[in-house]
């Protein structure tokens, strides 16, 4: 094909779920990813997803093998000044819930379902260029050592933090790097606790997560500077169970561990998250620190106003594309305060004191103990509705 409405750039949870958006309203497009089918769909990413996403799954139905497989949480643990307590999101917002389930299980199941449907994805696509942005896009590419054109009325730049679209957009970046980093591990052990446990220790942050029934997803915070070798097993295990309270009603089981890697918290801002015909969606348009697990809800808020606004545009209403980029912007920065204040909230920050100690278990003990810091905190967790009027709601 040479000629689509919308070309996508990347297969990630951003360019896949706005691929399948723009299908039901009857929008064309092709998209285009770097890397092979095996590699996206085992690429080890994100694990919560809101309850906005869920919900647009379902309307989606995409949502099959996630409802059959899936663990639906209604609480969420914080730990603390030596005591864990448990925050019931459920009771705080009127029955939403999070939903565990990995992303490369998410992303397995939107490729498919496009594939199903006949819709192409094409995988190792290379060097991609864009041209004619002002008015008739143009995207270049190598394909299995052929150089191809792709023409189009519009791109979406959803090749995530290190494509190539955000390149394209000369307006401005805010940036913070974060003065801490995550080690993830992935260990194949039962997890130990029916919700997630996020653990705020005078040494530094943890977090225990899972994937399964039989496979736990846990963070620890390290310097963002952290050399791997220095992280044995043991000294992963011992880290963990310190933080997170061995023995205080979370048994830690040790497992043989799959998985190692280190992840920078970084926010990143572009705006505007447009440049004429070029759309940035997710993390292509911005990242958020990973402890509030937004990242791809994000992305995947980010799609539905895109797909809304390019609705309307193939309607004959083009003005929405002009709104696009404010509509995305205060949600993200929204999204980023959240992001930013959990995570100094929780981790251990280079120069605090021991007031700023107190301060912050005083701040932790108000999000257990008042209804109404709870209620807010449940209501940004569990995500909050999508930005757009739902294009299949009139
Ligand atoms: P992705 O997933 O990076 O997908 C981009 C796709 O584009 C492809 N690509 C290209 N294709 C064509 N040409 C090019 N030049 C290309 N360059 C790249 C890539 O191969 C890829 O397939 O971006 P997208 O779709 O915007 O999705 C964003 C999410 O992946 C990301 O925000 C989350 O993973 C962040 N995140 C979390 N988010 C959550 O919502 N909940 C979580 O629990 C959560 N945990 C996390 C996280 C991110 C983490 N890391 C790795 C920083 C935990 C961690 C540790
Ligand atoms: C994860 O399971 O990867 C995860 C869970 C919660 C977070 C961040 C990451 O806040």
């Amino acid at each position: 094909m040479t000629r689509t409405q919308v070309a996508i750039v990347g297969a990630g949870p951003a360019g896949l779920t706005l691929a399948h958006l723009l299908r039901r309203q009857g929008v064309e497009a092709v998209v285009l990813e770097r890397r092979t089918r095996a590699h996206v769909e085992s690429r080890l990413r994100a694990g919560v997803l809101e309850q906005p996403t869920v919900d647009l799954l379902r309307e989606l139905g995409l949502a099959a093998r996630l409802d059959a497989e899936a663990m639906t949480h209604r609480g969420v643990r914080l730990r603390f000044a030596g005591a864990t307590h448990r925050l019931d999101l459920s009771g705080l917002t009127g029955g939403r819930a999070i939903t565990i389930y990995g992303q490369h299980e998410l992303v397995k199941d939107l490729i498919a379902a496009r594939l199903a449907d006949g819709d192409p994805i094409l995988f190792e696509v290379d060097e991609v260029e864009l041209s004619g942005l002002d008015a008739d896009p143009v995207v270049r590419y190598l394909r299995h050592g052929r150089r191809r054109e792709l023409r189009c009325s519009i791109v979406a730049g959803a090749d995530g933090f290190r494509g190539v679209t955000r390149g394209y957009l000369p307006g401005t970046v805010f940036e913070q790097l974060q003065p801490f980093a995550w080690l993830g591990i992935l260990a194949r052990t039962a997890p130990s606790s029916d919700e997630l446990v996020y653990a705020a220790h005078e040494d530094g942050f943890a977090l225990h997560s899972m994937r399964g029934p039989a496979l736990t997803r846990q963070y620890v915070q390290v310097p963002p500077d952290v050399d791997v070798a220095a992280w044995p097993a043991e000294r992963i295990w011992q880290t963990l169970r310190r933080r997170l309270g061995h023995g205080d009603g979370l048994d830690l089981p040790v497992g043989p561990i799959l998985d190692v890697t280190v992840a920078a918290m970084r926010a990143v801002v572009t705006e505007p998250m447009r440049h004429g015909r070029l759309f940035l969606l997710g993390d292509a348009a911005h990242i958020v620190p990973a402890t509030g697990a937004k990242g791809l809800n994000l992305a995947v808020a980010d799609a539905a106003a895109l797909s809304y606004a390019i609705g309307a545009w193939a309607g004959g209403a083009p003005a929405e594309l002009d709104r696009y980029s404010s509509r995305c912007l205060d949600r993200v920065w929204r999204t980023q305060r959240f992001s930013v204040w959990l995570s100094q909230l929780t981790h251990r920050l280079p120069g605090e004191d021991a007031v700023d100690r107190r301060l912050r278990e005083t701040a932790l003990s108000e999000l257990v103990s008042c209804p109404h810091t709870g209620a807010a905190f449940a209501e940004r967790y569990v995500g909050q509705p999508l930005p757009t009027p739902w294009w299949w709601n009139g």
